[in-house]
């Protein structure tokens, strides 16, 4: 029998997990031969509410599903597993902008890295969910020496999706025609979504759209998109994030297809003279569980100043938990 790929998931009585870990266990991460056990950590006072979980993935009979632990302990959900998912933090409410949470959540990070360094598989795939999700993985990765640092990312595979979304709406195209698509920068307002070398059935989109729309109408509605849904439903999008933990790491694991790319907040290599180490979202192109990030892009000075300035917060946030840092 294949041996079952181990998945840590913090934070799996939330919202999040309630739309992912379902998908997960039907083999939407590791494909439809691989099966799969879940690690799933929760805090202490959230215990009841997992095993109700665990009850519902039981009662789903899912063929994948090799076992599932629920604990307390990150050492028992962290220990030698193949790929985590952090989500488990606060999130934000109504008003809140991210940077709010930066310190509380920051915690988190540096105890979990702590215990993924001591008893962690050096090389698990890391997708770091929990706001402020760049940040959050540049402390993980300071408290984790033992990871290889390639593996520590972060979502922007939303945003990446969210931006799709609103480029076919306006040029009435279907998603799966829009190839190549660019979520630069900081999972935060900074970011900055860019259809410069996106092409709808092959054309370019900036061709297809007004060039006014692409920058004062694509790019805020895009990076301001998380804070219309809890406008609008009063807490902060879950099916939608869920989705996009799948998406990133589905096309980690199995691959970007030929002609395209999708967008992960990874380490920077310099590229765009970017800080070398800053989890910084970049279009990347993923072959046999590595990804490269696509370092040769002519990207004009309008797009170049917002890169800067989504740099400019992700180095301000790294000061501010400069404290979390040492490990
Ligand atoms: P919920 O509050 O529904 O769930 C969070 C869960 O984490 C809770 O059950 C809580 O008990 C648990 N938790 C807290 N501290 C923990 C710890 N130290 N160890 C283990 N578990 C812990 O939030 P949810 O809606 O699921 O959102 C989770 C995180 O995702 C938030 O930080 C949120 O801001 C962030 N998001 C990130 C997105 C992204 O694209 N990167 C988009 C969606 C979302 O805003």
């Amino acid at each position: 029998m294949t041996q079952p790929k181990r998945i840590a998931i913090t934070g799996a009585a939330g919202q999040i997990c309630y739309s992912m870990l379902f998908r997960i266990a039907a083999g939407e991460i590791y494909g439809p031969d691989q099966p799969v056990s879940l690690h799933l950590l929760e805090i202490t006072p959230a215990l009841g509410l997992l095993e109700a979980v665990k009850m519902e993935l039981d009662d789903c009979a899912f063929p994948l599903l090799n076992d599932v632990v629920c604990t307390d302990d990150p050492k028992v959900a962290l220990n030698k597993v193949d790929a985590v998912l952090f989500v488990g933090a606060k999130p934000r409410g109504p008003g809140m902008e991210r940077s709010d949470l930066i310190t509380d959540n920051g915690k988190i990070f540096s105890s979990l890295g702590k215990v993924l360094n001591e008893v962690g598989n050096p090389d698990c795939k890391v997708c770091v969910v929990g706001n402020p999700a760049n940040t959050n993985a540049y402390i993980l990765k300071a408290n984790a020496p033992n990871i290889n640092p390639r593996n520590i990312t972060a979502l922007t595979r939303l945003d990446h999706n969210r931006a799709l979304s609103q480029l076919a709406a306006k040029a009435g195209a279907r998603i799966g025609d829009i190839q190549k698509m660019v979520i630069w920068g900081n999972h935060s307002t900074t970011q900055v979504p860019d259809i410069s070398y996106a092409s709808i059935n092959g054309k370019a989109a900036s061709d297809m759209v007004d060039q006014t729309w692409a920058r004062e109408e694509f790019i805020p509605t895009v990076a301001k998109r998380g804070a219309e849904v809890i406008k609008a439903r009063g807490s902060s999008s879950a099916a939608s994030a869920a989705n996009g933990v799948i998406d990133h790491m589905s096309s980690w694991i199995q691959g970007t297809p030929d002609g395209d790319w999708v967008s992960m907040a990874v380490p920077s290599d310099g590229s765009y003279g970017i800080d070398e180490g800053l989890i910084y979202s970049f279009p990347v192109q993923i072959k046999n569980g590595d990804y490269t990030i696509i370092s040769d892009l002519d990207v004009s000075d309008f797009i170049k100043e917002k890169m800067m300035a989504s740099q400019q917060e992700l180095r301000d946030e790294r000061d501010t938990v400069a404290a979390l840092l040492n490990t």
